[in-house]
């Protein structure tokens, strides 16, 4: 589910960035434009493009804002810096395109329509600007840095340290970890009748996983769900006493991620960590 998300969240970022590239090669055509006539048709086509940012921005904006809470980002300081980025970069270009712009078409729809208050001279002065460069490259560093954002997700720093574990001497303890997005067990065992723990690392920087217990594969009947959170950082789930028998376990963001859990009578099954004998 989440990756379909991220999916469409990428779809809107292909228009997004499609519609731009019409008007950024009209920004660029404009320079070397001096009829007023095709001025003006170069604008209306760049205009008519820009009516596709729209959609497209809504569709990244609601899919990206989707997948933000199915992978557990809101926590996480890179997706408020790129939001943040995004905010700035559109303002910015706005800021810098819609004058000019405006500039342009004022002037080329007035020499167009006969008037001889502009020069021609003066018309190649506002088409040589420098501002197509201005606009392109605030809208080239804003891109780059988002996607480094969304690739690398970097915590800045401001991760949360991996709080002292204590568990009572004689509980039994069931440790696995996540990394690479793959569980290290395949298989976990636990003592049956009897409250455990399950020490779960989350080696994976960014990346939230769980583990939770159900009856089978189906993973209809939850017997145990774990909290979801972040790598990386270590967390001890308080399980209740099972009965004795087989069961499922998994990651619920990454359902590819699975595992058996046998729970067995204590003194036939050989303890699979630092399970003791009761005393
Ligand atoms: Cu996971």
């Amino acid at each position: 589910m989440y990756r379909w998300w991220v999916f469409v969240h990428l779809i809107g970022v292909f228009g997004f960035l499609a519609a731009h590239g019409v008007s950024m090669g009209v920004l660029f055509r404009l320079r070397r434009e001096r009829d007023p006539a095709k001025v003006n048709e170069l604008l209306q086509l760049s205009a008519s493009s820009t009516r596709a940012f729209y959609p497209a921005l809504g569709i990244l904006l609601l899919a990206g804002i989707v997948a933000g809470f199915l992978g557990h980002w809101w926590s996480q300081a890179w997706i408020w810096a790129a939001i943040g980025i995004l905010l700035v970069v559109t303002m910015a270009m706005y800021a810098v395109a819609t004058p000019y712009y405006r500039r342009i078409r004022f002037v080329a729809q007035a020499m167009e329509g006969g008037s001889q208050a502009v020069t021609g001279q003066q018309f190649d002065e506002i088409l040589r600007s420098p501002r197509p460069n201005w606009i392109a490259a605030i809208g080239a560093v804003g891109l780059l840095a988002i996607l480094y954002l969304m690739m690398f997700k970097p915590t800045f720093g401001i991760s949360s340290t991996t709080p002292a574990i204590s568990i009572p001497a004689g509980t039994p303890v069931v440790e696995v970890s996540a990394k690479n997005s793959q569980f290290d067990a395949k298989t976990l065992r636990a003592p049956a009748s009897e409250a455990f723990r399950i020490v779960f690392h989350n080696d994976d920087p960014g990346i939230p996983h769980n583990v939770a217990i159900y009856m089978d594969s189906s993973a209809k009947q939850a017997l145990f769900v774990g909290t979801i959170f972040n790598g990386p950082k270590i967390m001890d789930y308080r399980v209740p006493a099972l009965p004795a028998g087989t069961y499922f376990f998994r990651c619920d963001v990454h359902h590819n991620m699975t595992g058996t859990l046998e729970v067995a009578a204590a003194s036939s099954s050989s303890p699979s960590s630092s399970s003791s004998p009761s005393s």
